[in-house]
């Protein structure tokens, strides 16, 4: 059995979870269209859609709530705020917004002009939904090794230097607005990119005069790996490696929701004083007043808790370790996953446990409904349901990798909810020979479609069925 090291927390309020039947599931899941995001999460088990706004707060989180300056202008709150964000992420400017697409919507507004092209280390749904629609193409420049769930790269969310100087080549400094890089690269599976490439990565961009900005919503997982991966990093402080993470980028922006360990909330964190500007105009227009952005009081001093509490080494130590056991137990049992596992989730290779469903018919959300049905566990695509269609041909878009990802909420499940997860998981991929079918849209929306999207069963009424 892989190791799972006791967690540094003790539960002092629960929350009751319903069990439900097999039929109750059935029910329940083509209710849903056979879409578990569709789901009344009452009908779920464990949980595993999300690590987004999906954390259990501390004792000293739930008491910081009770601090929350509610007034609508100058909120004490956002003070204790940006003086967390300031001192531990290194950035001078802090702009709350009510989460990470917030932040995505006032930075792509700000600097993307029709017809510019914002390379990136792969691409996020809502942030390339925000560049897109403001009139940009996204290029992946992450290396090669991020689209192979087997190897065993550790740092799989490093940017290929030679795809960047060629998209640079190719369109022009001029028309390159801001080099958009993540720290963890969620559609790998949680995949950390180095320090080292970073500071390469700015270098080369800011030689040809273009800015770097970072998505910080996991970069303390990041920083983690770092500690265990790279080269002169190990005795070095988590807050270290943050603050070196962000050091030669130009500002980030941040789902509070992830690594803060809050329910809602972001900021955008700038250094240059014009653009941040900039940025609090578009924030009163879009989000609320530059002090709250969209958030109360209480959700800003809860976040500045969590911030700290983030970079605590056995917070996160335990919290990845927890990914770790489950990544580990799965792998063990042959079920295909991508490998190094991640900071916030483990992620089935559904191409590779479902060779007999074609790509064309789902085969990630085809495993996210097998794994609800069999106990109520709930994943979601990362898949070709998720890549959505390219914005100007129309044509479904196929990512190499095709994913059922399990992300792990911080704080809130146990070893025994794990244990039933891999349970859960190893008896679909023994049984995986009776998946009859993958599944196709029934109703088909046009923006970030795996949210909403209705599918059905190729043929027959059920994935099972063998008619
Ligand atoms: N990530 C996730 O489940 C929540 C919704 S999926 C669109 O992984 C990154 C790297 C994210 C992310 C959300 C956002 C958007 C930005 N960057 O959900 O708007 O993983 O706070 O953040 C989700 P918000």
């Amino acid at each position: 059995m892989p190791v799972y090291p006791p967690e540094p927390w003790r539960i002092k309020m629960v929350e009751p979870l319903r069990t439900t039947t097999r039929d109750d599931r059935e029910e329940a899941l083509r209710e849903a269209g056979w879409n578990p995001c569709l789901l009344r999460s009452e009908d779920v088990y464990v949980d595993l859609f999300t690590d987004s706004g999906t954390n259990a707060m501390s004792d000293r989180q739930w008491s910081a709530l009770m601090r929350g300056d509610e007034a609508y202008a100058g909120a004490r709150s956002f003070y204790v705020f940006e003086e967390a964000v300031r001192a531990f992420y290194g950035y001078e400017h802090v702009i709350p917004v009510h989460q990470g697409r917030g932040g995505e919507n006032i930075l792509s507004r700000c600097l993307i002009r029709p017809g510019t092209h914002v390379p990136g280390n792969m691409y996020f749904p809502s942030t390339r939904a925000h560049q897109e629609l403001n009139g940009a193409t996204f290029h992946d420049v992450i290396v090669d090794e991020a689209h192979d769930a087997e190897s065993e790269h550790p740092f799989k969310g490093d940017v290929d230097l030679g795809k960047l100087r060629a998209v640079i080549a190719e369109f022009g400094a001029d028309a390159i607005p801001y080099v958009s890089l993540a720290a963890t690269v969620n559609m790998a599976g949680g995949q950390p990119i180095s320090v080292a490439n970073v500071a390469e990565t700015c270098a080369l961009a800011h030689a040809h005069g273009i800015p770097v900005f970072l998505d910080t919503a996991r970069a303390v997982e990041n920083a983690w790996l770092v500690k265990q991966r790279e080269p002169g990093w190990a005795r070095a402080s988590v807050a270290e490696i943050l603050l070196a993470l962000c050091a030669p980028t130009d500002g980030a922006v941040m789902s509070a929701k992830k690594d803060s360990l809050a329910n809602i909330g972001g900021w955008i964190a700038l250094r240059d004083p014009v653009l941040a500007e900039q940025a609090r105009g578009l924030v009163l227009v879009y989000e609320g007043l530059h002090t709250y952005g969209g958030m109360t009081g209480r959700d800003m001093e809860a976040i500045a808790v969590g911030i700290a509490e983030s970079v605590e080494e056995d917070h996160i130590r335990a919290r990845v370790a927890q990914v770790e056991y489950l990544g580990e137990r799965l792998d063990r049992a042959g079920v295909p996953i991508t490998r190094p596992i991640g900071g916030h989730c483990v992620c089935i290779d559904a191409a590779a446990a479902l060779p007999h469903v074609p790509r064309t018919d789902f085969p990630a959300q085809t495993v996210a409904c097998a794994i609800y049905l069999e106990a109520g566990v709930r994943g979601v695509e990362r898949g070709a349901v998720t890549a959505g269609r390219d914005p100007v041909t129309g044509v479904n878009r196929l990512p190499k990798l095709e994913l059922l990802r399990l992300a792990i909420p911080r704080r809130v499940y146990t070893r025994a909810h794990m244990d039933l997860v891999a349970d859960t998981v190893i008896a679909v991929h023994r049984d995986r020979d009776r998946i009859a079918c993958g599944l196709t849209f029934a109703y088909e929306p046009r923006h970030l479609r795996f949210f909403q999207a209705r599918f059905k069963p190729v043929s027959g009424a059920s994935i099972f069925d063998t008619r």
